[in-house]
């Protein structure tokens, strides 16, 4: 297996790509912070606070989609649906289960989360394409084959889970059109493989709508002409929807088809690199936590190395016994790749946690330069440390960033 190439005397690729998309990706960083939002009907917007008129929601969870609260709804409409929670107890006519919590949007934490998930995805396959904050493409053809796909798309979802926190849907196929429509196919926590044979077969009875590229005003227009499925689109003469939609036509043709020539192709920079490992069992033993530590420092360093990567800040991730971890962070003046630098840095922020029980331990390098500027001296850094603890998978609002740019809580959040 190789990168992927033409099938023989064909147009067709043969390429495995996998479509990964978080599912209520706002919400669901919001919950990683305050987990007594899961389960409950709950909208990320703009607007909702008294006082305020205009604004939009961002995203809702699915619990509140089932009242029909969904992404760019005028926050006004969405209140209406779904009353605040805070509003519902205090009056005698709304029902509290019948309403929601409402978060505002807080970027700079979703981009940190984003950038854990991504990381994740740029291990698991030789050329990711990020298309926004919660969704990229991965080729995957050289890290698996059709008959083991399954359970490899199944062990991603499982370490973005473990790892972040979040729950991803997962489409697999032969063309990047198909694993996005796929991957929306069973949202939330979904995973659908369609194998190269059965792309026809799948796409026939879905929703025009469902089509990659055909939004809600082209899937009436179709509907108006008796263009319903996915497979009446297959079935239609294209140089008619040229006609009606220009060069699009050919395309949405095309899609509904499961025909499309593109390759997964790399866009975007890694935000940061790192690396983390268990003890199979907590562990006391000096040495061997050292011994880990520094492993993991050196594969970070050696990873930035290779790709050319400058870093200015360095950190630690403790996981002590059940589940509590601390981040510990050192922030340079100025970005450098030096990998013993990064070895004595980890190995002092680590020294305050000597004689304690260690269950897993991490090394990350952050806030990369990409273009190789003046590398710092190693006498030059007046270093700042910042520091952080929570909870692995139950941090609370209160441990949580307060929005402030400081170095080491941006280091916080990126473990989580
Ligand atoms: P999506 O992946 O489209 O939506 P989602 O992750 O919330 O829900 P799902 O994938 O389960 O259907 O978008 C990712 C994030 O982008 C979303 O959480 C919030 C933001 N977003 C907006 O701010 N406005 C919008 O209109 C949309 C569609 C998304
Ligand atoms: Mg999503």
């Amino acid at each position: 297996m190789g990168r992927p190439s033409r099938l023989p005397g064909t147009d067709v690729v043969d390429q495995i790509v996998c479509h990964v998309d978080i599912d209520c990706f706002y919400a669901a960083c919001e919950r990683l912070r305050e987990p007594a939002l899961r389960d409950q009907p709950l909208v990320i917007g703009m607007g909702y606070e008294p006082g305020e008129e205009t604004g939009a929601v961002a995203t809702a969870s699915y619990e509140a989609r089932e009242y029909g609260v969904e992404s760019a709804q005028a926050i006004s409409e969405a209140l209406e649906r779904l009353p605040r929670k805070r509003e519902a107890a205090r009056r005698d006519d709304l029902a509290v289960a019948d309403a929601a919590f409402y978060r505002p949007v807080d970027m700079e934490y979703y981009e940190s989360v984003g950038a854990a998930v991504k990381e994740i995805l740029q291990e698991s396959a030789t050329v990711v394409r990020e298309v926004s904050i919660d969704e990229a493409y991965l080729d995957v053809t050289e890290r698996a084959s059709w008959s083991d796909i399954e359970s490899y798309a199944r062990k991603l979802k499982q370490e973005i889970a473990e790892t972040v926190g979040v729950t991803a849907s997962i489409g697999v196929a032969p063309t990047m059109s198909a694993a996005k429509v796929a991957s929306d196919h069973d949202k939330p926590d979904g995973l659908v493989v369609v194998q190269p044979d059965e792309v026809a077969d799948f796409f026939a009875p879905l929703d025009v709508e469902a089509v990659h590229g055909i939004g809600p005003v082209t899937a009436q227009q179709l509907r108006e002409e008796g263009i319903q499925t996915a497979g009446d689109l297959a079935e239609t003469d294209p140089t008619r929807l040229e006609e009606w939609f220009g060069e699009r036509g050919r395309q949405i043709y095309r899609f509904a088809r499961g025909e499309d020539e593109r390759t997964v192709e790399p866009r975007g920079k890694p935000k940061s690199f790192s690396r983390e490992s268990a003890f199979a069992e907590a562990t006391d033993d000096p040495s061997r936590q050292h011994d880990r530590l520094q492993t993991l420092a050196t594969a970070v360093a050696q990873r930035a190395d290779r790709r050319d990567v400058l870093y200015q800040t360095i950190s630690i991730k403790v996981v002590t016994p059940p589940f509590d971890i601390q981040t510990r962070a050192r922030s340079l003046p100025g970005p450098v790749a030096d990998e013993d630098l990064v070895q004595s840095i980890v190995a002092d922020l680590f020294e305050e946690f000597a004689g304690e029980s260690i269950r897993k331990l991490g090394v990350r390098v952050a806030n990369l330069s990409f273009t190789g500027e003046t590398q710092s001296q190693l006498g030059e850094w007046a270093s700042e440390s910042e520091t952080g603890s929570t909870r692995e998978h139950s941090s609370s609002r209160e441990n949580s960033p307060d929005g402030s740019n400081r170095q080491g809580q941006r280091s916080l959040t990126e473990f989580e």
